[in-house]
């Protein structure tokens, strides 16, 4: 159990079927180095097997940063086969966070830079605290967002927003973040946990395979055309009709009482 794991660079509690995963290298504002993001997939691929956790609340440990990105004392000496191994390393420990039946709410808790963005845009949605800064820096570096920020960033805040800030590597503040459409919520520093589980709770409360199989049809719709996702959705949605949950759903709403959703 990753709960009881010792990891040197992230911590993992698990609660209430919420696993709170945060990065914890307050030294290097939690940048991503290899060893990280190696303890990083080990955790999310037990995570996704596990039936006893519904929610995953990604973080940073201390109030200043969320991620302040790949680590650039890593990066500064690879070779471009060494960064394209790292780069395909993030590249599918993100993917995986983002796929995973659980659904993930990153808290962004301060700087969420380059390769920290990148990872809270792989959470299925992004809490934000007053303090946070968002930005792809890359660009400063002599290099472009390499771990999906290219794709993901103009998916969620559309093409136009997101050239702007990777060509000037701008950083915005969380006001901004949720102006764009980056963040869903800002909250004040102390309230951001506890507003993710609050949101967390929530979800947990409603049948899970509905909520598995809507994340999978907003993902899986997103790279297809409208029809293919279209087509999809029907098979998600018809599929759902052989739970008990739909049975209980829809009979509890038709007897006027609480209904009692179950679990994957
Ligand atoms: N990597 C390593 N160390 C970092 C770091 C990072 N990204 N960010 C901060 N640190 C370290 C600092 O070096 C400093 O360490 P010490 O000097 O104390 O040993 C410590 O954290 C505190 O940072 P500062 O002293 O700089 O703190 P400030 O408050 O003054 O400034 C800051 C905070 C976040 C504005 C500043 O630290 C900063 O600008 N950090 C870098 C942010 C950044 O550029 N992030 C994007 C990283 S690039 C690719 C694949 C992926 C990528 C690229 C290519 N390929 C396909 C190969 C992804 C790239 C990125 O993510």
């Amino acid at each position: 159990m990753v709960e009881e794991k010792k990891f040197e660079n992230v911590l993992v509690s698990v609660e209430d079927e919420i696993a709170l995963v945060t990065i914890n290298r307050p030294k290097a504002l939690n940048a991503l180095n290899s060893a990280t993001l190696k303890e990083l997939k080990e955790i999310v691929e037990e995570i996704e097997t596990r039936k006893d956790i519904k929610v995953v609340i990604v973080t940073g440990s201390g109030e200043k940063s969320f991620v302040a990105g790949a680590d650039i004392s890593e990066m500064v000496s690879a070779t471009p086969v060494q960064g394209k191994v790292m780069a395909a390393y993030a590249h599918y420990v993100f993917t995986k966070l983002e796929n995973i039946p659980q659904v993930v709410i990153a808290a962004v808790n301060g700087f969420a830079l380059g390769g920290g963005c990148e990872f809270a845009m792989s959470a299925d949605f992004r809490y934000a605290s007053e303090n946070a800064k968002f930005g792809q820096p890359e660009v400063n570096l002599g290099v472009i967002p390499g771990w999906g920020g290219t794709q993901r960033l103009p998916r969620l805040i559309g093409k136009g927003r997101a050239k702007e800030l990777i060509y000037t590597a701008d950083l915005i503040n969380a006001e901004e973040a949720y102006r764009i459409g980056l963040v869903n919520k800002v909250v004040p520093l102390a309230d951001l946990i506890s507003t993710a589980k609050a949101t967390a709770k929530k979800i947990i409360s409603k049948g899970s395979y509905a909520v598995t199989l809507a994340k999978n049809c907003v993902n899986t719709g997103l790279d297809v055309d409208l029809a293919s996702g279209s087509k999809y959705e029907l098979e998600a949605f018809s599929l759902l009709f052989s739970t008990d949950d739909k049975k209980e759903g829809m009979g509890a709403f038709l007897e006027k009482r609480p209904a009692k959703l179950t679990d994957f």
